[in-house]
């Protein structure tokens, strides 16, 4: 690519212009005549980027005097979204943008429409990372995020003429991608097989092959902060093209394969999102970033120093993993301490622990990874040797602490067949931390009790953030303009606790009215949106209720689909009164791992539901239900501002967190959920009365699993609920056919692990209070704008101060 000088900001909309022109002369060949909305799009990132160019060198040069400790967010996903606007925004040059490309002839909204998602991530723990990423350089932190530049994204989501997923590769670089810049002069070499063998009294690793790993730099500019930080994304390609012994011989096929291989491993993104996986290729691409970046930081600090003093490595950057994904960390920089720079053991240890601190982000035991230890001998036999000297040294520390032999062995990192990654990275780092604060508490007192009893002060809690630059201010413009009135200045965007000024506003009739308009205009926007998108039509006019995440069934979209069926039955037969029922429209938005037979089948359940809802003319403008195609980030923008009910019926006690349910809360929808994750803490700040509250609590669900759970009595007992399973097993939604959803169905009935049963009269009993609160326009606004008022909270830079306060003991760049 054809780099043009940098120019100096502020620049005024003429001159953006002119970048612009330059970049599609001097990069892309093409005249502003012949320019497409895609090769603006193209030519004016790339004169974005060159805006931030200086000041990410001069924030880079600041970094690595390593005087302020360093951030390293080590992440096996980073789900962006779109970057142009959000660059824009962030480097102050929106209005320049706006203006100079209305003098090209261009409608801004086109350019950056033209731009293709990244989807990087699978749902909240990789757009938690990107939030992340956005806040530490916001708060001027010097930071890195390190990952992987995977080819192929998460799926585009479609559904068949039956309503079935269908998953298709999502070849997200097919076009010039203007953000990342590859950097082949920072690779970095990864190796892995072979054998340790032992040569003058040293292990020493003889790897069987390598591959060559190319960062890739994405721009991360802080908000009007002054920084610009790294996120760097490994690109892995092959060190010998071909071999060409090989292909002498002739066999081509042979000779490419070690190329193929090497490839392979920052080629997809693995689909399952909290759901288990025990592949080959994932522990390699786990290795793969966490190795390169680990020498990557090390490079940056000590440059062409051959023997550098790493004693004091973690005193200038430290390594937040997020779940066990990098894990293999630990035991990779003991192993490049020891090995590659010859220091002893403990003093790897100690600068190793210093390092690495973890964040669990589950407490689903299948979500908590375990390596065969075969695999990992296979693959790293150094590092295998690695992690059972450090669980020996564990269970020698734990007897020296007097813990019995019974609990040393439940407590095992490696159990002689496996390595329990979540269990070394929490004897393995300084901190622990989970993801809201009944999250951090299950953490403690369930799933890694052993370990909070013997190391209590290493647990911590921070809950989850969003960014309010992408999830308030870009995605909701109006609600941004109305907030930014009602508070008299726009610092919140950056500050996002001065919500709290737009509490009395409450009160003020003509405010709410003005809040209440803001959202119609959301909903008018959407339907909008969801006609050009989808080709369907919406009546404004209804209630916009929203489920969007992914497809679990811990999550229970079963719940939500069997109330909307309740729904239609009771006015099909009339034990609803039509007249009495409250319009609204229902949108889903989810994808399911592609082996996750249960989710699939759901996403089927409700499409057929939807097909046979929407096209019944008995409850025309009562009931509409759409599952939307491939939720991204993209639709989160524009579906989270134009909801009004947002639902959030998980299990109690298995939602980690959740981050939609605090986007919806910032964007002015009322919430109906259960006492999980953070929704527990979202209730506590909006106010119980703005909430709507159902279902049971950890400690109802714990003795009823205690006590045997029968799903059948509940299907038994409320004849509404009976209906719905009634109507799926009968065939109504397969047309007559009544083994379409028999495994759901049985399923339901005899086993019913996240008790959706058990919940379905409550979930279905508050409908009521939800819909008599809508026919009070003025009384629902006024608690969804409570809701917007005391959300600041769910800042993600508020969470990030939290970890620099509690975990990182760091701050920002002098
Ligand atoms: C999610 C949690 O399910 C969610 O509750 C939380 O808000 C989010 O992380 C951010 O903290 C998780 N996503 C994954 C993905 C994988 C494995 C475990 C989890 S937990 C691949």
């Amino acid at each position: 690519m054809t780099e043009i000088t940098a120019p100096k900001s502020p620049v005024t909309a003429e001159q953006f212009a002119d970048e612009i022109r330059e970049q599609l002369k001097y990069s892309q060949g093409v005249t502003v005549e012949q320019a497409t909305a895609a090769d603006v799009y193209v030519a004016a990132s790339k004169a974005v980027r060159n805006h931030l160019q200086d000041v990410w060198m001069d924030t880079q040069a600041r970094t690595a005097k390593g005087e302020t400790k360093t951030v390293a967010y080590f992440s096996a996903e980073f789900l962006m979204g779109k970057q142009l606007e959000n660059a824009l925004l962030n480097a102050g040059l929106t209005d320049q943008f706006d203006k100079a490309v209305e003098a090209l002839g261009f409608e801004p909204k086109d350019i950056v429409d033209a731009e293709y998602e990244p989807g990087l991530g699978n749902g909240g723990l990789g757009r938690l990372a990107a939030c992340y990423v956005d806040s530490l350089a916001s708060l001027g932190v010097p930071a890195f995020g390190y990952g992987i530049q995977y080819r192929y994204g998460i799926f585009k989501q479609t559904f068949d003429e039956n309503g079935k997923q269908v998953e298709t590769p999502d070849y997200w670089l097919k076009n010039e991608e203007p953000w990342g810049h590859i950097d082949y002069n920072r690779d970095q070499k990864v190796s892995f097989g072979g054998e340790v063998v032992e040569e003058n009294g040293k292990r020493v690793w003889k790897p069987a092959w390598s591959v060559r790993a190319i960062p890739v730099d994405y721009l991360v500019p802080g908000y009007k902060s002054g920084n610009v930080n790294t996120l760097r994304l490994w690109t892995a390609r092959a060190y010998d093209e071909f071999d060409l012994l090989a292909f002498n011989r002739s066999e081509y096929m042979e000779a490419v394969k070690p190329q193929v291989a090497a490839e392979n491993i920052s080629k997809i993104l693995y689909p399952e999102d909290s759901t288990k996986v025990g592949k080959e290729l994932r522990l390699e691409q786990q290795y793969f970033f966490v190795s390169a970046s680990l020498h990557d930081a090390i490079r940056f600090f000590y440059p062409g120093e051959d023997k550098p003093d790493l004693t004091t490595f973690a005193d200038k950057i430290c390594f937040q993993l997020n779940d066990t994904h990098p894990v293999i960390g630990i035991p990779e920089l003991m192993r490049i301490l020891i090995d590659e720079y010859d220091y002893d053991w403990d003093t790897a240890w100690s600068i190793t622990t210093k390092a690495f601190n973890y964040t669990c982000h589950t407490l689903l035991p299948e979500a908590l990874e375990v390596w065969p230890a075969s695999l990992i001998g296979e693959l790293l036999p150094r590092h295998l040797e690695i992690i059972e000297k450090i669980s020996d040294q564990f269970k020698a520390e734990l007897k020296g602490k007097g813990v019995d032999d019974a609990t040393i062995n439940d407590m095992a990192i490696y159990t002689g067949d496996a390595v329990r990654m979540a269990y070394l990275a929490t004897y393995g780092g300084s901190y622990v931390n989970g993801v809201a604060a009944l999250h951090s508490q299950l953490l403690k007192d369930m799933t890694l009790k052993n370990f909070s009893d013997a190391y209590p002060s290493k647990f911590t809690n921070v809950t989850n953030g969003v960014t309010p630059r992408r999830f308030i201010k870009l995605a909701n413009p109006r609600l941004s303009d109305l907030i930014t009135e009602g508070l008299g200045t726009d610092k919140w965007i950056s500050d996002l606790d001065l919500l709290e000024g737009l509490e009395p506003l409450a009160n003020d009739d003509e405010f709410v009215k003005k809040f209440a308009a803001v959202k119609q205009a959301n909903k008018h926007a959407f339907v909008g949106f969801a006609k050009d998108h989808y080709g369907i039509d919406i009546d404004e006019n209804t209630m916009f209720n929203t489920m969007c995440k992914r497809l679990h069934e811990y999550k229970r979209q079963s719940l939500k689909i069997l109330a909307v069926i309740s729904r239609y039955a009771g006015i099909k037969n009339g034990t609803i009164n039509a007249d009495d029922v409250l319009p609204r429209t229902v949108f889903f938005g989810a994808k399911a791992a592609p082996g996750y037979y249960l989710a699939k089948m759901t996403i089927q359940l409700i499409n057929n539901v939807a097909r046979v809802v929407n096209n019944d003319p008995d409850v025309k403008g009562k009931l509409a239900v759409h599952f939307l195609p491939n939720y991204n980030i993209e639709m989160a923008q524009n579906l989270i501002p134009a909801t009004e009910l947002d639902e959030q019926i998980s299990q109690a006690g298995k939602e980690a967190s959740g981050t939609g349910n605090m986007k919806f809360a910032l964007n002015g929808a009322l919430t109906v959920g259960t006492l999980d994750g953070a929704n527990v803490e979202i209730r506590e700040r909006v106010g119980a009365e703005n909430f709507f509250l159902f279902g049971m609590n950890v400690d109802e669900v714990e003795s009823l699993y205690a006590t045997g759970y029968d799903p059948a009595k509940y299907y038994e007992s409320d004849p509404r609920l009976k209906q719905a399973i009634d109507l799926v097993a009968g065939g109504t939604f397969s047309e007559g056919d009544r083994n379409a959803y028999a495994p759901l169905v049985a399923d339901w009935l005899t086993k019913d692990w996240f008790m959706t049963l058990a919940d379905f009269s409550s979930y279905a009993n508050i409908q009521a209070q939800i819909e008599e609160l809508y026919t009070h326009p003025l009384d629902w606004n006024r608690k969804a704008l409570l809701n917007v008022a005391r959300s600041g909270f769910f800042s993600s830079d508020r969470a990030i101060e939290d970890y620099l306060k509690d975990i990182w003991h760091t701050g920002p760049l002098a």
